[in-house]
């Protein structure tokens, strides 16, 4: 069900500064940078790996207010490592099954994720304490070009 891991995602007070710190101490690039209303973020993709086939990402997380998922979780714990997402092929079929083995999903159906993809999360609780995210990612475009930013 797992093809690939998509993101591993920080949370931070300051998105900008961890833009400069990650591309510069780990030489990565940012290739998409996205404000997401429904999921309370202002949020930078880094790329990791040698650009053919999709590779991976860090997504760097900073909340829109405090009472949103990624502001509440900086109070409490403070930046760190916030979410792991998986790539998968057909994100409900992936959540209809996951769900059939009794594990709880954030979401009723798939939101709107970074780069035109499709998004949901499961319950940290039922996966080892671990936020998990699954991803579908959007069919690539003909031109290269990323509407979604
Ligand atoms: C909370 N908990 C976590 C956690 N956040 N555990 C591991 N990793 C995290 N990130 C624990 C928390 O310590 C509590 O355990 C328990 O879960 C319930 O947390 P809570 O503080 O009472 O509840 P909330 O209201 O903070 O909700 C937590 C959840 C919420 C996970 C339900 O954050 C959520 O719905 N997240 C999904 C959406 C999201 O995170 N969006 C931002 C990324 P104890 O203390 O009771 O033991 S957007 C994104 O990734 C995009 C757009 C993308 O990839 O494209
Ligand atoms: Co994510």
């Amino acid at each position: 069900m797992f093809m690939r891991i998509d993101h591993v995602a920080i949370a931070c007070h300051d998105l900008e500064e961890k833009i400069a710190f990650f591309s510069e101490t780990f030489e990565l690039t940012v290739v998409a940078r996205e404000v997401n209303e429904e999921q309370g973020v202002k949020e930078a993709m880094l790329h990791i790996g040698d650009g053919e086939g999709g590779g991976s990402y860090i997504q760097l997380l900073e909340p829109l207010s405090a009472d949103s998922p990624v502001g509440k979780f900086l109070a409490k714990r403070g930046e760190g490592l916030h979410h792991v997402a998986f790539g998968v092929s057909n994100i409900s079929e992936a959540m209809a099954k996951i769900e059939s083995k009794g594990v709880r999903l954030l979401d009723e159906r798939p939101r709107h994720g970074s780069m035109g993809s499709e998004i949901a999360f499961l319950h940290p609780k039922d996966v080892s304490g671990m936020l998990t995210e699954l991803v579908q990612a959007a069919p690539p475009s003909k031109n290269g070009e990323n509407v979604h930013t």
